[in-house]
């Protein structure tokens, strides 16, 4: 019989290569597995909604229906803000910082999370996941401060998801490779299934909205086309999968190989950064890929060297393959000048905060 190996065993085991590592690391990854067990056991409830009776209405048990997205995010806080082992917290369903309860003690890591990335894939049962980064805090005093959150994402401590699909699976890194989890529903238990996870070196995939082609600039059109074997040297075409889950498309991506892009926007010069956040979306994905043999880019340069600005700032990402993310890095930097004008001083503003 394989060895059986639970969140905590593998967390404990990679941790004996740091002696001096306290157990609160464990327990910060345990609280977040928690999280993960009772948002998926909601989303499962979700398919019931016309039984169990719609959001903000009551249900056939007499409970207030939640929308599964403030549910989640509100499972993470209450799992998370008593334990002593955060000094604050960052939603992207909250504008500012999340404080520790003045009642509850503040500890040294600073979570920041997307609750519930692809929310709106819930009506159709589509995938969706959870996001999560764990800082340390660096500065003085016992509350987080925007000087502790805002950190670049090479200074991560800690990164993963939950992908709530047709199994929830938990990937974490603590620096140390990207590990899977899959939950045991009978036993509501975490355990190791995919071990050391390292993209593959042949890509089978793509992942974009092709139907926002219009707004992309001229470089990542011709991106679009050499992915598909139509620009450049006829290179064998990738499949294109697209689910609206950004988890979910990086998740197979992860497994087989491939690419994840959400470009910036030329027609929004106010906003050519794109969709995605630094902070609760881009980090966290960029430091896995990297742990995992991959790279991740705001069409620019490594994600993981951006000094963030706002809390809520947006990034463009091309997340997956080395090869395939450093072509369209080439592509926008010799065909999207404007674009890259545009942008860059925006990425490289001076955080609004004194640090
Ligand atoms: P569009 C979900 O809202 C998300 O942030 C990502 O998970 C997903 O890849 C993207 O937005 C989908 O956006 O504009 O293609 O519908």
């Amino acid at each position: 019989m394989n060895k059986i190996v639970t969140i905590e065993r593998h967390i404990l085991e990679k941790q004996k290569k740091y002696p001096g590592a306290t157990g609160v690391f464990t327990n910060l990854l345990y609280d977040m597995a928690l999280a993960a067990k009772l948002i998926s056991r909601e989303i499962l409830r979700a398919g019931l909604i016309d039984i169990l009776g719609a959001a903000g209405e009551e249900n056939v048990y007499g409970e207030q229906q939640q929308k599964l997205d403030v549910f989640a995010d509100e499972t993470i806080f209450k799992l998370n803000d008593h334990t002593g082992r955060l000094c604050a917290m960052a939603s992207e369903e909250h504008e500012d910082i999340i404080q520790i309860p003045p009642h509850f003690d503040s500890g040294k890591y600073i979570l920041l999370y997307d609750p519930l990335d692809g929310s709106s894939n819930i009506d159709v049962d589509a995938p969706v996941g959870t996001i999560f980064a764990i800082h340390r805090k660096i500065t003085e005093g016992p509350h987080g401060t925007m000087t502790d959150m805002l950190q670049s994402g090479r200074s991560l401590a800690a990164a993963g998801y939950v992908i709530y699909g047709s199994s929830t699976i938990m990937v974490y890194s603590t620096g140390q490779g990207v590990h899977g989890f899959t939950l045991d529903r009978t036993v509501g238990e975490f355990f190791l299934s995919h071990d050391n996870i390292r993209i593959p070196a042949t890509p089978t995939y793509y992942s974009c909205n092709p139907g926002y082609e219009k707004y992309w600039t001229p470089g990542v059109r011709r991106y679009h086309k050499w992915l598909q074997g139509i620009e450049g040297e006829g290179r064998k075409p990738l499949g294109q999968r697209y689910i609206g889950t950004m988890v979910a498309d990086f998740h197979r991506n992860l497994l087989k190989g491939g690419i994840y892009f959400y470009p910036g926007d030329l027609q929004n010069p106010a906003k050519p950064q794109g969709k995605l956040r630094l902070m609760f979306e881009a980090q966290a994905m960029a430091f896995l890929v990297e742990q995992a043999g991959g790279y991740a880019s705001d069409g620019l340069g490594n994600i993981l060297d951006i000094r963030p600005h706002d809390l809520h700032q947006r990034v463009p990402m091309f997340i997956g393959n080395r090869e395939l993310v450093e072509q369209a890095e080439q592509y926008i930097q010799q065909y999207d000048q404007e674009w890259c004008d545009a942008y860059r001083p925006i990425r490289d503003r001076q955080p609004m905060f004194t640090p």
